[in-house]
């Protein structure tokens, strides 16, 4: 069985650090371990990537269309401005969950706009953390869906 990408974008290697109060106190590698924990217990592993390059995300989900299983992602600030990631994810034809830590609705208004949420299967935001595992638990549900249909 081929991973579930979980890409990480902009300033989430800063999670602990930054803005405790709207991003918790757990590191990204804590982050991280609760991932491979919780894939592991639906029998799924994951394929856990940061980066601060839009760049370098875009060309990790283009990736993803051939090497993983399906795709989680926190893409941070560029949720909100890349058309790039919107594309990519059109074009990866592979399971995908938007995800953030905080509840984007309830923060400034120009977090209120994802341009990649109309490329994924669906959103989920605000359980900090467990929107990690949530969304983890949704993307072994679409595999096993498409498996069986
Ligand atoms: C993380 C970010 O870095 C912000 O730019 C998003 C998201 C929200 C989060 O809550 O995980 O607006």
């Amino acid at each position: 069985m081929k991973p579930v990408y979980v890409l990480n974008g902009p300033n989430l290697n800063m999670l602990g650090l930054r803005e405790p109060a709207i991003y918790g106190s757990a590191s990204l590698k804590d982050v991280e371990l609760r991932c491979h924990a919780h894939a592991a217990s639906l029998g799924l592993t994951v394929d856990f990537r940061q980066s601060n390059s839009e760049g370098e995300l875009v060309s990790w989900v283009q990736e993803a269309r051939g090497k993983a299983s399906a795709i989680a992602i926190n893409a941070g600030a560029y949720t909100h401005t890349s058309v790039a990631l919107h594309d990519a994810l059109m074009a990866a034809e592979r399971p995908a969950v938007e995800l953030h830590l905080s509840n984007v609705h309830k923060r400034e208004a120009f977090r209120h706009t994802s341009l990649i949420a109309p490329a994924v299967n669906g959103v989920i935001c605000g359980f900090g953390v467990d929107s990690y595992v949530l969304a983890i638990t949704a993307l072994h549900s679409l595999i096993t869906a498409s498996k069986k249909g």
